[in-house]
């Protein structure tokens, strides 16, 4: 079978632990609790955070960055602009993250929390960190180390945001590797390990690491580099890299990184973004060696610990959105609340249609590559609808204004009206299916389908049209990110009784 849905059968587990867009996974564990976070780009809030107690089951259990105060992504910052890779750690009784804002006025801040589901802080800058993909690692004395792509390092002060001294080269990965980056420093046995990503985040993406006696080195390659890569593979899940390691509590080693899962021979699309994956590690001669990246995993050496079922639907009935939610750029209350009428999701337009970085979206990652998403929708004063988005110049969307229906794509500089119809007057159930080509004997063949339209009051769906997915996908749009299916206002105000997002069997 080439691919599932997400789902843990008894004694085995599926990769990827966390699917849709969740890439640049930093991990750490304390007791027997992980906790786990992701990058997340032109979206608020910002650094989803998870906790599993198998390293497979993951819950989202809030976000670093969910208060305004926290994050101002100004309306300049371009998709995959904004939050980039995130580095979590536990240390002195607290959690600390480190991550880089990319837009407007942003740079390198901290975030601690003596419960990573929140509070967390208000951002501690710190301005001499000198790149992105910023780690912390702690050394006997208490020296903080701060490692940056490059590979440079330079001391700090986490609780202030001062560094001392001149940033300092590291290493540059193999030999004319490019984009070394994704540095996370580790004190394992009688090592530092020095973990690093190389080849570029597309298909050349690759893990390696180096040791030294101290945390500033100097550092050793290991001979085995890369350590982890799928390039000139045929393998299902490419671009592995973006790793960091973590220990259970048995001693077993483990490491998350990112992957896509494409479809459709070469270079074949992929449209879920970079999800995070799991892989098992063992230590030979002191350096470690990384299990399959399989997309079903053997068994574990614990019992699995699922956490609670999730329901397709929101009814909007509880003040405040949960942590899955995530809007474009920022989400005042004036824009999207649950407040003005109790029981539905209003969004109120500022202007832009989904072209404009200033639409009012509110959605949730395409977490399977095939599924259904249908939303309840009152645009008697308003109009907006359903989008499955990349980004401003890659997405489709049904959308309803007043009595008409309409489905709307847009494909790098092409806009186009695709089909409308009229509907009776009233709240109208607008609806998407996303449906993987079934591939029974092999890897998917893809592209992937996207039919969009709506139910009529008898509840028949109607289709209006039937787009090819390849053009949601990030081999056409290219960026960071991967697709996200929500809710829009273009203009006026747009009521939303209830949202579903179901898995279907690919
Ligand atoms: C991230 C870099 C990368 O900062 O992509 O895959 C960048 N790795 O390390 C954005 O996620």
């Amino acid at each position: 079978t080439s691919r599932r849905v997400h789902e843990a059968g008894p004694g085995h587990f599926t990769n990827p632990v966390i699917p849709g867009f969740h890439p640049d996974p930093s991990v750490c564990r304390v007791g027997d609790d992980y906790y786990l976070a992701c990058s997340s780009f032109e979206y608020f809030p910002g650094v989803p955070l998870f906790h599993s107690r198998d390293l497979v089951h993951w819950t989202q259990i809030g976000n670093a960055l969910d208060r305004p105060e926290q994050l101002r992504l100004p309306a300049s910052t371009p998709s995959s602009g904004g939050i980039y890779a995130p580095t979590l750690r536990h240390h002195d009784g607290r959690f600390w993250l480190i991550v880089t804002n990319c837009s407007e006025g942003g740079g390198n801040l901290i975030v601690t929390a003596t419960d990573p589901a929140g509070p967390w802080s208000d951002p501690i800058r710190a301005p001499g960190v000198p790149g992105i993909d910023p780690d912390l690692a702690w050394d006997e004395d208490g020296t903080c180390w701060c490692t940056v792509a490059g590979v440079s390092q330079v001391r700090i002060d986490p609780s202030t945001g001062k560094t001392y001294g001149t940033p300092r080269r590291l290493w540059s990965g193999g030999p004319g590797a490019k984009a070394p980056e994704a540095p996370h420093l580790y004190r394992i046995g009688d090592y530092w390990y020095l973990l690093i990503a190389e080849g570029g985040t597309e298909r050349g993406h690759g893990v390696s690491i180096a040791r030294g006696r101290t945390p500033a080195g100097p550092f050793e390659p290991c001979p085995a580099n890369p350590i982890l890569t799928h390039r000139g593979t045929d393998h299902p899940v490419q671009n592995t890299g973006h790793a960091d390691l973590v220990q259970g509590l048995d001693g077993s080693w483990w490491m998350v990184l990112l992957g896509v899962r494409p479809c459709g021979g070469t270079p074949g699309w992929h449209v879920l973004g970079r999800e995070t994956f799991l892989a098992p590690v063992t230590w030979v001669d002191d350096w470690p060696v990384v299990g399959e990246v399989a997309l079903d995993l053997p068994e574990l050496p614990w019992p699995l610990s699922p956490g609670p079922v999730v329901q397709p639907r929101d009814d909007f009935e509880l003040t405040g959105l949960g942590p899955s939610w995530i809007s474009l750029r920022d989400r005042p209350a004036a824009h999207c609340t649950t407040e003005e009428r109790p029981g539905w999701l209003t969004l109120r337009a500022r202007g832009g249609s989904l072209d404009e970085s200033d639409v009012v979206f509110t959605g949730r990652r395409q977490q399977h590559p095939s599924c259904r998403a249908r939303t309840l929708v009152d645009a008697a004063e308003g109009g907006g609808g359903l989008a499955v988005r990349l980004d401003e110049r890659h997405h489709y969307a049904v959308e309803v204004s007043g009595t008409r229906v309409r489905v709307v794509a847009r494909v790098g500089s092409l806009r186009t009206v695709v089909a409308a119809r009229s509907v009776p007057a009233g709240p109208v159930v607008l609806a998407v299916t996303i449906t993987e080509p079934p591939s029974p004997h092999g890897p998917c063949t893809g592209p992937d389908v996207v039919s969009l339209g709506f139910e009529e009051p008898d509840g028949a769906f109607t289709e209006l049209a039937t787009l090819d997915g390849r053009y949601l996908s990030t081999e056409v749009a290219g960026g960071f990110t991967g697709r996200v299916i929500g809710m829009y206002a273009a203009a006026g105000t747009v009521h939303f009784d209830w949202f579903d997002y179901e898995p279907l069997d690919g």
